[in-house]
């Protein structure tokens, strides 16, 4: 297997969660490189539904060790409640590792990234509001406070006295917010200090030493490539860099160490949050899809918002992640429909758009343009060879793969582990 990125080849919530849980399997190891618990995995296993924010879906197999790398963000509280649940249900965290260097959300980030949302009203992002926005902003001006200041009692008093002084000046000024206690905010934190001390790791050493050794890493992506800080629809974007890229710097790993990128994407599409959405159906056949698919937040229940497949946002995900082959999941999804249509291209004032553009003003701007296929009007869900799928739905797959210039090598046809088809 080498060394593997899994990223979302769209807005997040593609079903990296099942292909990383397939990929686990022969994985070593495996590392969450950004994003904080903001992010839902779902995985069934048998009759369990799994929900992973933090921890890597790798868990749920004994001998893999799971990484929370440096590029992520660690809320203390959700990530000891998803440790708690695991362990109730009898599945050992002892091969769950995080960085020293990874950022820590504190009770002012969530404060905040809510008291912001509201006061940009029209403008609001749709954030999860889990304070990831307002940690990653810290870290960038050189307040945040890391894993090793965390699990440093002496360390974690000053700084955080230092911090929650400033930051209840922002709270009460800015946000007419009462101000945090300092005392209870450490007390709080200490015990989460406690509890996770023992998982603490020198996360590139330890990634290091993996490669060194040949064994299989897995770097899994959250979210998705168009919620990417630099290349998504900003402002519409989550703070960190989901891409294949961001896998580098968020593990702390060289890019000559990774050997294969495989885009995860949904057979439509959707979104959660705020802004542009060329291809979304907000009536009709996308209340279909969000029935048949189940689309709702992983991390906050939100409706997510649905549309047909967009192959320019896929182009544009193969080349932005370097794409070596596709995982397409939830086909099933769209086993009912009579046609299907698929957007080949966008129009901008009457002129024709092959590329995904820059400005999320002027993708604000974007018209579908529209191909439709045929649909199969039969259930998929116990198709496990391209053979067995309905000539239709085969050639609704060629042609995205087609549109993208990408071979696709898994096809996702309901939730559990089997209802899947391997191209050989
Ligand atoms: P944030 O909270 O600052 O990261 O929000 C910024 C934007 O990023 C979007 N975002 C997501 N989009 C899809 N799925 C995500 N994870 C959860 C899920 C979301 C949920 O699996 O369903 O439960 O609502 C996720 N996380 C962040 C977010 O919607 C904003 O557009
Ligand atoms: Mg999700």
């Amino acid at each position: 297997m080498a060394n593997v990125v899994v990223i979302g080849a769209q807005w997040g919530d593609e079903g990296k969660g099942k292909v990383t849980d397939l990929l686990s399997k022969s994985a070593d190891v495996v590392v969450r490189y950004q994003g904080g618990v903001n992010a839902g995995h779902t995985v069934v296993v048998k009759d369990q539904t799994f929900k992973l924010h933090l921890i890597p879906s790798g868990i749920l197999y004994p001998e893999t060790e799971c990484i929370i790398g440096s590029g992520t963000v660690i809320d203390p509280k959700t990530l000891i409640e998803e440790l708690d649940r695991l362990e109730a249900l009898n599945i050992s965290t002892q091969n769950l590792m995080i960085s020293q260097t990874a950022h820590v959300t504190m009770p002012y980030h969530r404060l905040i990234d809510q008291a912001s949302e509201e006061r940009r009203g029209n403008h609001k992002i749709g954030t999860t509001g889990r304070g990831i926005g307002p940690t990653y902003a810290d870290k960038s001006e050189r307040i945040g406070i890391r894993v090793l200041d965390l699990i440093d009692p002496e360390g974690l008093r000053k700084q955080l006295n230092w911090t929650i002084n400033y930051k209840n000046v922002i709270l009460e000024k800015l946000y007419d917010l009462p101000p945090l206690d300092p005392e209870e905010v450490i007390d709080e934190y200490e015990q989460y200090a406690q509890r996770l001390r023992p998982h603490v790791v020198d996360a590139s050493l330890k990634i290091y030493d993996a490669v060194q050794e040949r064994r299989n890493i897995l770097f899994e992506g959250a979210q998705g490539t168009l919620l990417d800080l630099d290349h998504g629809t900003y402002p519409y974007v989550t703070s960190s860099n989901p891409v294949a890229g961001g896998a580098c710097v968020g593990a702390g790993v060289g890019p000559t160490m990774i050997d294969r990128v495989i885009g995860v994407a949904k057979a439509y599409t959707t979104r959660v949050g705020e802004g542009p959405f060329p291809t979304e159906m907000t009536e009709g056949i996308g209340d279909v899809l969000c029935d048949r698919g189940a689309e709702f937040g992983t991390t906050t229940g939100r409706k997510r918002r649905c549309g047909w497949f967009d192959a320019v946002i896929g182009r544009y995900a193969v080349r932005i992640n370097g794409i070596d082959c596709l995982a397409i999941t939830k086909l099933d999804v769209l086993d009912e429909l009579d046609e299907i249509k698929v957007c080949v291209a966008y129009e901008i004032d009457g002129t024709r758009c092959d590329n995904f553009p820059s400005s999320s003003r002027q993708f604000a701007r974007c018209k579908p343009i529209y191909e439709t296929l045929p649909g199969w009007q039969q259930s998929t869900i116990n198709c496990r060879t391209l053979e067995d799928l309905p000539k239709q739905a085969l050639d609704y797959l060629k042609y995205l793969a087609e549109l993208m210039a990408a071979p696709i090598a898994v096809v996702s046809i309901g939730a559990s582990r089997d209802q899947t088809i391997i191209v050989e």
